[in-house]
């Protein structure tokens, strides 16, 4: 099994509010038809989710945020996820849409549901969840990074592989000169971040990797504009990204 992540700036313009890259979904799309692999997709919110969480202040921390401001951005990301659910389906995928108050209560991941995540993958269809603003108890909401959900997944599921489809070639050893880092152990580059980002950008990427390496499985970070790069991955071809390699495949 493979947990594919699209990140919110592939699918989405984060420079410009509610502006998608159709065209950029369907050539990620149009290769992972090529996967003969049971997968689950996580999307980010991008120029969706996170136009709207900065608008009304919200943040990844539980609080009584404006109840208006949690229905937008609960909208914007089911318009979103329409959007890519749209470009699965138009290109004969089959995808299922899963929003994650389906199998996180509060903060915490209910494991019986994420099981039953699991068979629907090795059932042919494509669970596809995303990054949302969820319900914390007492008033209080929060913004849950795709990020974090990618990692609640992997940690019961523990597929082979986990993908972070990025707008980026990977980790950068060098912003300026754009030096990539093929592999990373445990080290701690300096990222720029976007101030579009409520969930922590590239930093919480490589926070969420780090530990999902430690348990064992294999990360890649890995350019969606060249998505062929994706399918080279998953066949274990030489790829170009970023590998955070799984403590048990040392
Ligand atoms: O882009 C954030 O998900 P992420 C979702 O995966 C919202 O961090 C609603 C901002």
């Amino acid at each position: 099994m493979i947990i594919i992540k699209l990140g919110g700036s592939i699918i989405t313009n984060k420079e410009k509010p509610i502006s998608p890259r159709k065209k950029v979904v369907e050539n990620i799309v149009k290769n992972l038809k090529k996967i003969n692999e049971p997968m689950i997709v996580v999307h980010g919110g991008g120029s969706y989710g996170h136009y709207w969480s900065v608008k009304y202040d919200m943040h990844t921390k539980p609080k009584k945020y404006d109840m208006h401001g949690v229905a937008i951005v609960k909208n914007s990301m089911i318009e979103l996820n329409k959007i890519i659910l749209d470009i699965f389906t138009k290109n004969k995928l089959n995808p299922y849409s899963i929003p994650p108050t389906d199998f996180i209560s509060g903060n915490k991941p209910i494991i019986k549901k994420i099981k039953e995540i699991g068979n629907i993958a090795k059932s042919g269809l494509i669970p596809v969840t995303y990054g949302d603003v969820l319900w914390y108890g007492n008033k209080k909401t929060y913004i849950l990074s795709g990020d974090k959900i990618t990692t609640y997944l992997s940690k019961i599921l523990k597929p082979r592989l986990i993908i972070f489809v990025l707008n980026e070639d990977g980790v950068y050893s060098d912003l300026k000169t754009k030096k990539l880092i093929y592999e990373l152990k445990g080290e701690n580059p300096k990222i720029s971040e976007n101030k579009m980002d409520v969930t922590g950008g590239m930093t919480r990427k490589i926070e969420e990797a780090t530990n999902i390496a430690k348990l064992g499985m294999n990360v890649f970070f890995v350019n969606g504009n060249k998505p062929e790069r994706i399918v080279k991955a998953i066949k274990n071809k030489k790829y170009e990204g970023t590998l955070f390699r799984g403590k048990r495949n040392v």
